[in-house]
């Protein structure tokens, strides 16, 4: 070999060798600028939103919190619930709809999120949320002989889902729940003096109804206080937990509630306060209440869940 040669081999392999030992000789080069887009991107973007870890409940004295921890023993769902609001649990649902993520919300009909958006309930094999329900008007002990006109006025009351449900969009644009039931009475009149006894005068009498803030009741109560307050009645609407507008009404201290969701749903409050209130009739038929999910989410029974869950 020449002098020249080996000179050339010799810078040959120390170049070489020096590539090797930076380490950025060409094969490495696109493996390192390459693979932390391809690993980031799905992780980041999609995956925190495809999984479920929680239910999205409402306040806990509502039934359908209790059937939701009945659900999650009985179906063994590595899961857990949330306590919020029906307000709170329509925010999130508008949130995750928004950006087509996965969501579980404790849910209802009559409710107008059906109409806002496309839901569906998740089969429930077990039927741990039961069947078709009703809501009644349910007035305490004595209502009928201090106020026989109010206690009628209950007795009438029963809407179709159409007229609750057009009460209930009306408050969903906009919340002056008692504007808003004043309009519809006004174009509704046909309906509403049906239910409008004989002598429904108050001369300012005191009348006290109890509600919980979910979007049904708050519909019945305001358009209820509404005709009393239109009659001279005094009325006053107090927002409470469940319990205490059970209990509150089976003591005495307040008139009636039309938010009495029975058998199932309230069943365990009727269980308790049952003899001590008055149930006066029915003013829907056909409420039920289940685990909904948008109708993208991609199981359908509750039985799925925990294939989905993380
Ligand atoms: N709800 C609406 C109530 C009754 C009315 C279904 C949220 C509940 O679960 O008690």
């Amino acid at each position: 070999m020449s002098k020249n040669k080996l000179m050339i081999v010799t810078l040959i392999l120390l170049t070489a060798f020096a590539l090797v030992l930076s380490g950025c000789g060409p094969a490495d080069e696109p493996a390192e600028v390459e693979e932390p887009v391809d690993v980031e991107e799905p992780t980041d973007v999609e995956e925190p939103e495809k999984s479920i870890s929680m239910i999205t409940g409402i306040d806990p004295g509502a039934g359908i919190m209790a059937a939701t921890e009945e659900a999650i023993e009985v179906y063994g769902l590595n899961v857990g619930l949330l306590e919020a609001s029906d307000a709170a649990m329509t925010a999130e649902l508008d949130a995750a709809i928004a950006n087509e993520e996965w969501i579980i919300v404790t849910g209802w009909s009559p409710h107008w999120k059906f109409a806002a958006w496309d839901l569906k309930y998740l089969e429930d094999p077990e039927e741990v949320f039961g069947g078709e329900e009703y809501i009644a008007n349910v007035a305490r002990q004595g209502l009928e002989e201090d106020h026989p006109a109010v206690f009628e006025l209950l007795q009438n009351f029963s809407w179709t889902d159409d007229e609750i449900g057009a009460v209930m969009d009306m408050n969903a644009q906009d919340d002056n729940f008692e504007a808003n039931a004043d309009a519809w009475i006004g174009e509704n009149r046909d309906v509403v003096d049906e239910w409008i006894p004989e002598g429904l005068e108050g001369n300012g009498e005191e009348i006290e109804i109890l509600l919980v803030n979910w979007d049904c009741a708050l519909a019945s109560t305001n358009v209820m206080a509404a005709i009393l307050r239109e009659a001279g009645y005094d009325v006053s609407m107090t927002p409470v937990d469940a319990g205490v507008m059970w209990s509150s009404i089976a003591e005495g201290d307040a008139d009636f509630m039309t938010t009495a969701w029975l058998p199932g749903t309230h069943g365990a409050y009727m269980e308790e306060f049952g003899d001590d209130v008055v149930e006066v009739s029915t003013n829907y038929e056909g409420a039920r209440i289940g685990l909904v999910v948008p109708s993208y989410v991609p199981f359908n029974s509750i039985t799925e869940i925990n294939d989905y869950a993380d």
